[in-house]
C-alpha cells in the first residue's frame, strides 16, 4: 500500500514533556515518523508519497475555527508576552464552573482550549499540525480515487483533539477530519477502528450524535488511564448517534489473548455496520515494551492484528496515531501493515 508522509512533521518539537513530576525528553518527538518512513523502506511495503495540501475548511468543519484560529495564532501571542519555551496552560476549566465565556488573555485561552500540558504550541507547530491534516486527507483521496488501503504517516497525532479542546499530543484530530471528508465525498457509513492504548476521546465526541459514522474503540480503562473522562463501556452515542459509539476498556496488563478477543467483538459490530469505508486510528502504544503504556502486545501480535483487520474486507484507511518505543516503533507500525496486505 501507499504511505503518505509529510516533512513539514518536524516542525513540531516539543522536545520537553512533565511526566510524573519531572521534565523529561517528549514521548513524542519527530524521530517517530522518521522512524517509521525507515522501517517502511526496508520492507518495501510500497511508494511514499508526499502529501498535498487541502483548504483548512476540511478540518473546520469537525472544528471549532476559533480553536483552530488559536493554534495557528497562539505562539505569536506567546513570543509577544515576552516567553520562550511551548505555549502552554497554567490553569484549567474545571467542571461546574459557572462561566463558559472563552477568556480573553492568552493564558485564559490557553486554559480553555486546552486539557493537558503535554501539548505545547511552539513557533512552527502549526505547520506541523496543518500538515498532519493534509496527509490524512491526501490518504483519503486515495481511497476515493480507488486505492483499497493507504497509511497516513500523521504526526502529530489526533484521537484526542475534539470539536473545540485539544491535548494528549494531539491538536487537531487527523483522523475524524478524513472521516468527515469521505462521508461529504458520498459514502453513507464510515467506521473507525481506534486501537491506541489511549482512548479516543476526540473522534468519539466529534461523532457522537452522528449514525454515518460508528466508533468503535479498544484502549485502557478510562478509570485508571488517561484520558480519565471518556471510553466508559456505556458510553454508547447519544440522539442518533445513540447504538454508533462502542468501547472495549480493559484493564492494565491486558495481552493479546484478551486484547484479541475484544478485537473479535469490535471487527463483528463494524461487519454488521457494514462500512463503505474503514478508518484505523493505529496507535501501537498497546506494546509491551511502550514507556507510558500497560498493555502488553508483542511484535507478532502486531501482524495478527493487521490480518485480523484486514478480514472485513473493506476500503480501509490507517491514521498515525500513539507508540513511544521507539526502538521498536517502525517494526511493530509496518507489521500492522503487513498483517493487512499478506491477509
Ligand atoms: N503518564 C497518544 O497516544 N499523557 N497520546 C502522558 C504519561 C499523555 C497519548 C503522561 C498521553 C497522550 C496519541
Ligand atoms: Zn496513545
Amino acid at each position: 500500500m501507499k504511505t503518505i508522509f509529510n516533512n513539514l512533521h518536524q516542525c513540531h518539537d516539543s522536545s520537553m514533556e512533565l511526566f510524573e513530576g519531572s521534565i523529561v525528553p517528549a514521548f513524542e518527538k519527530p524521530q517517530r515518523a522518521e522512524l517509521i518512513r525507515q522501517r517502511i523502506n526496508e520492507v518495501h511495503l510500497g511508494p511514499i508519497v508526499n502529501a498535498s495540501e487541502f483548504p483548512l475548511r476540511f478540518a473546520t468543519a469537525v472544528h471549532d475555527l476559533r480553536m483552530v484560529a488559536f493554534i495557528e495564532n497562539a505562539y505569536t501571542e506567546w513570543e509577544q508576552l515576552g516567553r520562550t519555551g511551548g505555549a502552554i496552560p497554567y490553569s484549567f476549566l474545571a467542571r461546574g464552573c459557572c462561566c463558559n465565556a472563552v477568556p480573553v488573555s492568552l493564558d485564559g485561552r490557553l486554559a480553555y482550549y486546552t486539557f493537558d500540558v503535554a501539548t505545547p504550541v511552539t513557533r512552527t507547530s502549526w505547520q506541523a499540525v496543518k500538515g498532519s491534516v493534509d496527509t490524512a486527507l491526501t490518504a483519503a483521496k486515495l481511497l476515493h480515487d480507488g486505492e483499497r488501503a493507504a497509511f497516513a504517516l500523521c504526526r502529530p497525532p489526533g484521537h484526542h483533539a475534539g470539536t473545540d479542546y485539544y491535548g494528549g499530543y494531539c491538536f487537531l484530530n487527523n483522523a475524524a477530519i478524513a472521516v468527515n471528508a469521505i462521508v461529504e465525498e458520498g459514502s453513507q457509513r464510515v467506521a473507525v477502528l481506534d486501537i491506541d492504548y489511549h482512548h479516543g476521546n476526540g473522534t468519539q465526541e466529534i461523532f457522537y450524535r452522528r449514525d454515518d459514522v460508528l466508533f468503535v474503540s479498544i484502549h485502557a480503562d478510562p478509570t485508571h488511564e488517561f484520558p480519565f473522562f471518556s471510553g466508559h463501556a456505556d458510553e454508547a452515542g447519544a440522539s442518533d448517534g445513540e447504538g454508533f459509539n462502542l468501547n472495549f476498556p480493559l484493564p492494565a496488563g491486558t495481552g493479546w489473548k484478551v486484547w484479541s478477543e475484544a478485537l473479535g467483538n469490535a471487527l463483528s459490530r463494524i461487519a454488521a455496520y457494514g462500512p463503505d469505508v474503514l478508518v484505523v486510528s493505529l496507535g501501537v502504544d498497546t506494546y509491551h515494551g511502550d514507556p507510558i503504556s500497560h498493555f502488553l502486545l508483542g511484535q507478532e501480535d502486531f501482524i495478527r492484528l493487521g490480518k485480523r483487520i484486514a478480514s472485513l474486507q473493506r476500503p480501509t484507511l490507517f491514521v498515525m496515531e500513539g507508540g513511544y518505543a521507539v526502538d521498536e516503533l517502525g517494526i511493530n507500525v509496518v507489521n500492522v501493515l503487513t498483517g493487512y496486505e499478506g491477509a
